[in-house]
């Protein structure tokens, strides 16, 4: 079976079947310009995209796909920093950019046409819109992303995933949701992640729905697209669910997605005041996918993450590596295993040895509880170096070296302050040496990493509070903040 069941026929199509911030496009136009751009990636090592919310990124998405091409989404905003690192670590030798845009030195740029003629390959799949392309299907083995994720300390790691682990996952989610065809998907979530480019791209492509991809996550624009099936990060609901009229446009949709980070009891329920009906809150990972939703026919329980997706196991462990019981009350690690799990860090053997455990489960990192009846709740991550601002993971330890590069910063300790809006933000106490200022700093860390890392605030101390081994106290840090 192809990855992208519903791009090649079978489906139906409408000259709006996919709408990415304006701009309409059929599946058969997003084959053929596909399709005209896989000729062209064929055989290379990676192909990199530059995740802005477009038709062209959707377009260089999946010509990379049907050339069985790993593609290395990068944030558009990234600063050079980031930028040359994940370029250079992915192996990447093309960059797919608007046509007449610059590429970096030693990377080929790759113009996106959105009107390509594909050359179809002959027999009686040669049709436009009918099934099989002009490519063979890649093996399921193969990897479809190189996703580039932050870990608590260095530069971000690039998650292989498989093209299986992505059709298990989206299959898993259709079932769950009773996503089907019949749905207009909405959402407005970046490219370069799982949510938005996994679940918000490929499983329009494999389902059938329709999308629309919104720009921005507004909440004007999400009562404007007139979905039946909406996913947004938690902050992008909490804002939703302040703006009153936003929230009663969605009472007619089918069904609403929250994941990404925790979502807050009080949205939960003031969205399901205002709309009419409970969100279905599910939980990810990069490295995992989706593998813990409620579900369209089960209860929406506010503060819990619900049952495993198909295929899917959960265990939890002690921290004396002992299992823990499933009582609704004692916590520990969660670990998953099952046909939605990546295939390892690149280039990172120390990262893959430390994330999986000697009898094949991948350590999560996150806290959680398991219920009597299976009903999962996540406590918290298990180290309080990784962030998760908007939806967005962000490792203390990168900003903090971002920071330090800086000539007038002595020393800096990053921590994730609790923020009502973003739930976690970017606080960063600095011991500066020379004359600098918090939004000097904050710049630099934009400029250099990704936007959404920047500190949103930055404290000027004249020392970090530390143990007797010299590591700095973040937990004193996170009472100041
Ligand atoms: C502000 N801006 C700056 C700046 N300060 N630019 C440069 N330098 C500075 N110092 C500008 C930005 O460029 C941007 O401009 C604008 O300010 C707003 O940026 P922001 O403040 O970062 O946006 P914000 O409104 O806070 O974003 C909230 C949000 C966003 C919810 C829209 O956080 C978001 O999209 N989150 C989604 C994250 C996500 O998809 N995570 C999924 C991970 S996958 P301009 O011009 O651009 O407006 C995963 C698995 C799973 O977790 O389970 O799903
Ligand atoms: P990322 O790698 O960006 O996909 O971030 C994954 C992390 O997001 C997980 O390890 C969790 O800490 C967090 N996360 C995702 N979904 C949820 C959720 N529904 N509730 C709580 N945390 C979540």
């Amino acid at each position: 079976m192809r990855l992208l069941t519903a791009l090649e026929g079978g489906f139906g199509d409408a000259a709006d079947a996919l709408v990415i911030d304006g701009h309409a496009m059929s599946r058969e136009q997003l084959l053929n310009a596909a399709t005209a751009l896989a000729g062209r990636v064929a055989g290379a090592p990676a192909l990199a995209v530059l995740a802005r919310p477009t038709a062209e990124t959707v377009t260089a998405v999946v010509g990379g796909l049907l050339a069985g091409v790993p593609v290395v989404p990068l944030p558009p905003d990234s600063g050079p920093k980031e930028r040359e690192y994940i370029l250079r670590d992915s192996g990447a030798t093309l960059l797919a950019v608007r046509p007449g845009e610059q590429t970096w030195e030693g990377i080929e740029a790759l113009p996106v046409e959105l009107t390509g003629r594909a050359a179809r390959s002959g027999g009686s799949s040669g049709a436009p819109g009918s099934a099989g392309g002009a490519y063979p299907e890649p093996a399921p083995e193969r990897t479809a992303f190189v996703l580039y994720t932050s870990g608590t300390t260095g530069a971000p790691k690039g998650a292989l995933i498989p093209r299986s682990a992505v059709a298990a996952d989206l299959d898993a989610l259709a079932a769950a949701w009773q996503w089907t065809a019949e749905d207009t998907l909405v959402h407005g979530l970046p490219l370069f992640h799982v949510h938005g480019l996994v679940l918000g791209v490929l499983g329009a492509l494999r389902t059938g729905s329709k999308l629309v991809h919104t720009g921005r996550p507004t909440p004007g624009a999400y009562a404007g697209a007139r979905g039946s099936l909406y996913f947004g990060v938690p902050t992008v609901w909490s804002r939703v669910a302040a703006d009153e009229s936003a929230a009663r446009a969605l009472s007619g949709a089918r069904l609403l997605v929250s994941g990404s980070a925790p979502l807050p009891v009080p949205v939960f329920e003031r969205l399901a005041a205002l709309t009419g009906q409970a969100p279905i809150e599910r939980y990810g990972m990069t490295e995992t996918l989706i593998t813990v939703s409620t579900r369209a026919d089960g209860e929406r329980r506010p503060g819990s993450v619900g049952l495993p997706v198909e295929g899917v196991r959960t265990r939890l462990v002690g921290e004396d590596g002992a299992p823990v019981p499933r009582d609704g009350e004692t916590v520990g690690e969660l670990q998953l295993a099952g046909p939605t799990l990546f295939a390892g860090y690149l280039n990172r053997p120390e990262a893959n040895a430390e994330s999986w455990t000697a009898d094949g489960w991948f350590r999560t990192g996150d806290v959680a509880v398991i219920g009597p009846d299976g009903f999962h709740r996540i406590v918290g991550r298990a180290s309080v170096d990784l962030i998760k601002s908007g939806g967005y993971r962000i490792g203390a330890g990168e900003v903090e070296s971002a920071l330090r590069d800086h000539p007038a910063v002595a020393d800096a300790a990053v921590v994730g302050a609790p923020d009502a809006d973003l739930g976690q933000a970017v606080v960063a106490y600095v011991i500066a040496e020379g004359e600098v200022t918090g939004e000097q700093l904050t710049a630099f860390v934009a400029e250099r990493l990704s936007v959404h890392k920047r500190p949103r605030r930055v404290v000027l101390v004249d020392e970090l509070p530390r143990n007797a081994m010299g590591k700095v106290l973040k937990k004193q840090l996170l009472d100041r903040a």
